[in-house]
């Protein structure tokens, strides 16, 4: 039996275009899910997985139902799969834990083949961004979750969907790197306790693949990219982790696993 892999993705971003359609994006997610079947032990996908979602107590989101079939079959594939929300997802409630998944909500620190992993998906982390954190207290609030579920679901995901929209045109697919030191989440892990020893931070959010050492030169800050405009994700094996490309269709993914 070849070693099984620890694999992580995140900023799918269904419902909205990136480089391709959503439709085909999605197919190549589900086609990337095919690969996790066969080489994964564990998959975490860590955030912003759909534009926009919301769960009214008797209605989801409609739209994604082969993705959510794809998680359905890597599950039953005896893959453990675990869920993030991310600032464009936040408010999802009992729908996949339901489903068997669990849903992080926050950042969680776990261990694989020997090395301390802090994943999370990044919103909300680090300096600055106050008007963020406020809006993210909005948002988790329950009383604002309870009011915003009293609007009819054509009109709630319709204001979803045109928020998510006017977010992107100022910044998504225009991401620009600047350096490490301006980077907010790198400058979270560097400021992240040293006796709390964790060899990689992953993350999501940033729609940048980025892998960097950190200056204690022992932890590395990872973020995973997109599957809008760069089509990676991670995988961590016994000898180490990797930043890697796939979706085009010549591209394969891993070779040597
Ligand atoms: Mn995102």
């Amino acid at each position: 039996m070849p070693q099984k892999h620890i694999y992580f993705a995140s900023d799918f971003h269904l419902g909205r275009k990136g480089l391709d359609s959503s439709a085909i994006r999605e197919n190549k997610i589900l086609n990337l899910f095919k690969h996790f079947e066969e080489h994964a032990s564990k998959v975490y996908l860590v955030g912003d997985l759909f534009d926009y979602w919301f769960e009214y107590k008797h209605t989801i989101p409609a739209g994604f139902s082969r993705f959510i079939a794809g998680l359905i079959d890597l599950k039953s594939a005896g893959v453990d799969v675990e869920l993030f929300t991310g600032n464009h997802d936040m408010w999802m409630n009992n729908y996949f834990q339901d489903l068997g998944f669990k849903v992080h909500k926050d950042p969680i620190i776990v261990e694989h083949f020997g090395k301390t992993l802090y994943i999370g998906h990044g919103d909300g982390l680090g300096p600055g961004d106050y008007n963020y954190k406020f809006l993210r207290k909005v948002f988790r609030n329950k009383l604002c979750q309870w009011l915003f579920a009293r609007i009819h679901p054509n009109t709630g995901i319709g204001l979803m969907k045109y928020f998510s929209n006017r977010s992107r045109e100022k910044s998504f697919g225009k991401e620009e790197f600047e350096s490490f030191d301006k980077e907010w989440l790198v400058q979270y892990c560097e400021s992240y306790p040293a006796e709390e020893e964790v060899d990689y931070f992953i993350f999501g959010h940033r729609h940048i693949p980025m892998e960097y050492m950190l200056q204690s030169g022992k932890a590395k800050y990872i973020n995973l990219g997109d599957s809008l405009y760069h089509y990676t994700y991670g995988v961590l094996k016994e000898s180490g982790f990797s930043l890697i490309s796939y979706g085009d269709k010549d591209a394969h993914i891993e070779t040597n696993c």
